[in-house]
């Protein structure tokens, strides 16, 4: 019988189904927990019901509560109720799992009484990735079966792990092949067969038996927080509620975790990730997506095996897909066959796959130096030198080698896409793939949409994205696309501040504070400050002369100190140590440059370097939005976490932007403008946005 329109009880001999429909996860939305709750009930009272199965329909059991009813007013029954209620029941009940059980998903499943799970399931407890915590139960009766070691390291990593280990840690009770229900019937009769009955898992206290080791591992993994996790607040919350599973009683300890979920889901933090979560889903929701449909991807090719067309060249073969590198001469072309097999040779010595996994892998990559091996490729991507001939001269080869209809895709970092499709007779079929280094790790891939493109082809760079399992986003044609060209102006404002006073350690300190992994200047000693170098003498020529210009690094490169590769940049590395020191001849140098222009440093303060670091990141960002290059501030948000460290638990530039109010950023903006009225220069778009007391959210819902 229907419970509500997501629940169903169904009874067949003697076994009660509580069966969840509520595609396309299963999500625990309100009418699935008042339906599972009815269920129980149900099966409960029915006298034909000897023991119950919770089972859902579809590709998985519940993936967790419905993170759209977040921030929304809260509709009862809650989640804790019913896994209360399930596991209150007086009938043995079984919960049935596939696919991803995940968060309030497998806290129901841990309120069951027995697991079953297909081998092909995935369990966890990901909430972490949402700045919260498991707040139906799990961080309550997920240790009482495991200890708290690995009920900790589930709910730390938010990474899924599978039923088999499941198993091995006591959560699951069956690990099975083939037909799930069918599995689980035969599970029930071999319970009911030999007497099992209800088992209670907040009665359980297996997990508690060591004293000693529990409170260990609680103790290890808070201390390793403070290393991992400075600033964010829900893993700390974790490890208080797992610690307190074994001191209270667990309605107490319910009680505890209530509170802790309720502060995080409250906090910034955890609105940040949620957006972080949704958004990195929308960015693939294009206009040209509901006009055209993606051509074929059967055959691809890469030109070039440096470090960008081996990475590239990876990506597609972890992807299960097939690829030819073409190089300009055999010597070049073994060097990329090297730099894509190094790959692999890496994963086969951490154990990661065996040397005949590496060898069937290798057999999706073919290498050629000839062109006409083209003929039959769908698309084809060059990641050749960064120069625009050298570009042109290889689009030239390919235009001439590829069939009609195969897309043309370059993966230049800057270069004018619009003026490389304009050298060939198919600009229609030309597009950016902006892949980030190492291609083939990092997730983030800029589309770049020239004027002439068809949709058909931006649809299809879509797709490839899809299968390679990387955070697509479309970007306009500009110097930088979207991610570089905001850092560009990022960066401006964080030489001025060394210029002006603050040491290059400091605010890469300060950006650390804020949540980055590195600052910029370490950053800049990573990617090797010689390219920042080659760019500044390229755009010099066309630099605006009323745009105040910092030469610390320059100097800084004059002496050949590019970075960790040279073992000193900004900072010195001594004996290759990937952690640089502080370098008092960088210092002299800054006091150098700043006596050349009279400058007498100041003191900046953390929240001064963090707010004009910031503030002019989000000046630039609503440029980018204002000219179309990005089509809506949570593609700036997914650019900026993606590609270039914005911390997640703040959720993007932009979402946090909305968090201080556009207004106060505006505010500063137009205070810095007083020292600097060329470089801040307010966004028109926000003084519009400020003036309508509209928000960045209000652009991403089309306001
Ligand atoms: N709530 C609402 N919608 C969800 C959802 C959820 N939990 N999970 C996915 N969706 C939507 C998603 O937005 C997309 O929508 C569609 O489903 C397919 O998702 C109390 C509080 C399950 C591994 O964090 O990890 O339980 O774009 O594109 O790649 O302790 O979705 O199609 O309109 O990602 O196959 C904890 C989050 C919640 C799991 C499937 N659970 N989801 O991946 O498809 S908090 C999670 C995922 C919680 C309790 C706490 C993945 C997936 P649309 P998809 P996929």
């Amino acid at each position: 019988m229907q419970i509500t329109d997501k629940v169903a009880l169904i009874v067949e001999d003697g076994i009660g189904f509580v069966t969840i429909d509520n595609p396309p996860v299963n999500a625990l939305g309100q009418s699935v927990r008042e339906g599972i709750l009815g269920g129980i009930k149900a099966a409960e009272v029915d006298d034909s019901v000897e023991i119950v199965i919770l089972i859902a329909e579809g590709r998985t059991f519940p993936a967790g509560a419905d993170i759209t009813e977040f921030g929304k007013p809260p509709m009862p029954p809650a989640l804790p109720d019913v896994c209360q209620v399930v596991e209150d029941c007086s009938k043995p009940v079984i919960a049935a799992l596939h696919g991803t059980a995940l968060g309030g998903g497998f806290e129901i499943a841990l309120s069951a009484h027995y697991r079953v799970a297909l081998a092909t399931a995935k369990i966890g407890l990901p909430e972490v990735n949402l700045g919260l915590l498991p707040g139906a139960s799990g961080t309550q009766r997920m240790p009482r079966i495991t200890g708290a070691g690995p009920a900790l390291d589930l709910m730390l990593s938010g990474k899924p792990i599978s039923a088999k280990a499941a198993m091995e840690m006591g959560v699951i009770d069956e690990v099975v092949e083939g037909d799930l229900k069918a599995a689980a019937i035969a599970y029930a009769r071999r319970l009911i067969r030999a007497g099992f009955g209800v088992r209670k898992t907040s009665e359980r206290v297996e997990g508690f038996d060591n004293v000693t080791n529990y409170q260990t591992a609680v103790d290890t993994r808070r201390a390793r927080l403070k290393q991992v996790a400075k600033g964010q607040m829900s893993p700390f919350r974790i490890v208080d509620c797992v610690e307190a599973a074994r001191k209270l009683p667990f309605a107490e300890g319910m009680v505890m975790e209530r509170a802790a979920f309720m502060e995080c889901l409250a906090s910034d933090q955890s609105k940040g990730m949620i957006h972080a979560f949704f958004s990195e889903r929308q960015t693939a929701k294009i206009p040209e997506m509901k006009v055209a449909k993606p051509r074929s991807l059967d055959n691809l090719a890469v030109i070039g095996g440096g470090t960008m067309g081996a990475g590239i060249a990876v990506a597609m073969m972890d992807a299960g897909m097939s690829v030819v590198m073409i190089e300009r001469d055999q010597e070049s072309l073994e060097r990329g066959r090297a730099n894509v097999e190094k790959v692999y040779d890496r994963n086969v010595a951490k154990g990661r796959i065996s040397e005949a996994g590496k060898a069937s892998i290798m057999q999706r990559f073919t290498g050629s130096v000839d062109y006409g091996d083209l003929a039959d490729v769908d698309l084809v991507i060059e990641a050749v030198f960064e120069e625009i001939e050298v570009k042109k001269a290889v689009f030239a080869q390919l235009d001439g080698a590829m069939k009609p209809g195969a897309i043309l895709a370059t993966n230049t970092s800057y270069l004018n896409i619009d003026d490389l499709a304009a050298t060939i007779s198919r600009p229609e079929d030309v597009i950016g793939l902006h892949f980030f280094s190492p291609a083939n790790i990092m997730k983030l891939l800029e589309i770049v949409v020239p004027a002439q493109v068809s949709d058909d082809v931006v649809v299809t760079a879509f797709e490839l994205a899809r299968r390679l399992r990387k955070i697509p986003v479309r970007a306009g044609v500009c110097d930088g696309f979207i991610g570089n060209r905001i850092l560009a102006n990022y960066k401006r404002a964080a030489d001025y501040m060394m210029e002006d006073g603050a040491s290059p350690y400091e605010i890469d300190a300060a950006m650390r504070d804020f949540g980055y992994p590195m600052g910029p200047f370490q950053v800049s000693d990573l990617a090797g400050g010689d390219i920042g170098w080659a760019t500044r003498k390229r755009k010099a020529a066309s630099r605006d002369p009323n745009e105040r210009y910092v030469e610390i690094a320059d100097r800084i490169c004059e002496n050949g100190w590019f970075g960790q590769k040279t073992q000193r940049g900004y900072y010195i590395y001594e004996n290759g140590a990937r952690v640089g020191q502080e370098d008092p001849e960088v210092l002299a140098i800054i006091d150098a440059e700043r006596a050349k222009k009279g400058i007498t440093p100041r003191v900046f303060s953390v929240e001064e370097i963090q707010q004009r670091y910031l503030a002019a990141m989000v000046n630039e960002a609503c440029n980018v939005l204002a000219e179309g290059i990005a089509l809506r501030p949570l593609d700036v948000d997914v650019t900026l976490l993606y590609g270039y460290g914005f911390p997640r638990w703040r959720g993007g530039p932009m979402k946090w932007a909305d968090m201080q109010g556009l207004d106060v950023i505006l505010g500063r903006i137009k205070d810095y403008a007083k020292q600097d009225a060329q470089f801040w220069q307010a966004s028109k778009l926000l003084e519009k946005l400020v003036a309508e007391g509209r928000t960045f959210d209000d652009l991403n819902k089309g306001k």
